[in-house]
């Protein structure tokens, strides 16, 4: 009797203590969210989506839901940045690149030869001048969440071994839909051709361009070496891609979900860069297994290629304005210093 009665009070006691926890239960309702990308469900960017899907699910209990949609199926990165603006997508992974048309300052990570090394990018990136560029998002209906590597591109084409800044003479080259892309390979002496993504495979298969320029990862999930001989280690920049939502879709969610959000785009892209670079660092090995013929550029021609392409550099701090670039100079110079 006496140890019944201790029971139920232990119980009513835990009964009672449930209560408070229950109160203030996290705020998550059912969702389903369409969270697109480019690249195959076989690569970098696919597996980090699944990452991120999961992750969602885990930390909601299974109510919050990722689609995961890739091989640009939702569109191209510039036709789901608008859906995101309208309301119409809740989520994206793409490059910060194509960004630049809606928030110059993005133009930020186009500078040429900017990183020295991933865990450098990581470093700006993920440090008060990643955060400062993630807020200019803001106003324009985006909202960003963590970037994730892309990683340093390299060149590849159709037509001859690039190791000079002679031989980009007349090749017709795709690159990414944004005016400092544009303006470096011009310089270089390539005919630039701005094309979606979404759109280049066939492209460089019917010779409509000759050659593009994305990290080792990418041109071997996209099987870019079945319609291109030559790869080049240029190592010209590093490419960031950005995590993105809608604004207009993120304003209606709880404090609770958001948290859950942000915590897995934290998840997938520590994963994400750890994978990029295991892959990274095998994907050229493989791509020669592929038949690629893949030539080094000198350090002497880098220096020439570097110095050709230079005045972008006027043109991308005019886009950032000089707070920004000041920062991510500064930033870099601490580093660099230890
Ligand atoms: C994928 C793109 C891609 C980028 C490009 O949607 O366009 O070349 O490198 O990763 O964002």
């Amino acid at each position: 009797m006496k140890i019944k009665t201790i029971l139920l009070a232990a119980g009513l006691a835990f009964g009672l203590q449930g209560i408070a926890p229950q109160a203030q239960a996290a705020d998550i309702q059912t969702r389903l969210i369409r969270f697109g990308y480019g690249l195959n469900q076989d690569s970098n960017q696919g597996r980090a989506a699944q990452v991120f899907a999961d992750e969602v699910a885990k930390l909601s209990d299974g109510k919050m839901k990722i689609r995961a949609i890739g091989a640009a199926a939702l569109g191209s990165d510039i036709q789901m940045q608008q859906a995101l603006i309208g309301g119409a997508q809740e989520m994206m992974v793409g490059s910060t690149a194509t960004l630049v048309g809606i928030t110059p300052e993005m133009a930020m990570w186009d500078t040429p030869f900017l990183f020295n090394s991933g865990e450098e990018a990581d470093k700006i990136l993920d440090g008060r001048a990643g955060q400062m560029l993630i807020e200019k998002l803001d106003d324009k209906g985006l909202v960003g969440l963590v970037y994730w590597e892309n990683g340093f591109r390299n060149l590849t084409n159709s037509q001859r071994p690039v190791t000079r800044v002679e031989d980009f003479d007349g090749l017709k080259l795709r690159v990414m839909q944004n005016n400092i892309f544009l303006d470096t390979f011009q310089r270089l002496g390539a005919n630039a051709v701005p094309l979606p993504f979404s759109e280049l495979f066939t492209a460089l298969e019917t010779k409509t361009v000759d050659g593009q320029e994305n990290p080792y990862n990418t041109i071997l999930s996209s099987k870019f070496y079945e319609v291109q001989k030559y790869l080049s280690v240029t190592n010209h920049v590093y490419s960031p891609w950005i995590v993105l939502a809608s604004k207009q879709w993120w304003d209606t969610l709880s404090a609770d979900e958001r948290d859950v959000l942000l915590k897995a785009a934290v998840a997938s892209r520590d994963f994400e860069r750890k994978d990029t670079r295991q892959e990274a660092e095998k994907a050229l090995a493989q791509l020669k297994a592929e038949g690629m013929q893949v030539n080094e550029v000198s350090p002497e021609e880098v220096e020439r290629m570097r110095e050709t392409i230079k005045p972008v550099n006027e043109q991308i701090k005019q886009n950032v304005g000089p707070a920004i670039w000041q920062a991510v100079q500064n930033q870099l110079k601490a580093i660099r210093q230890g």
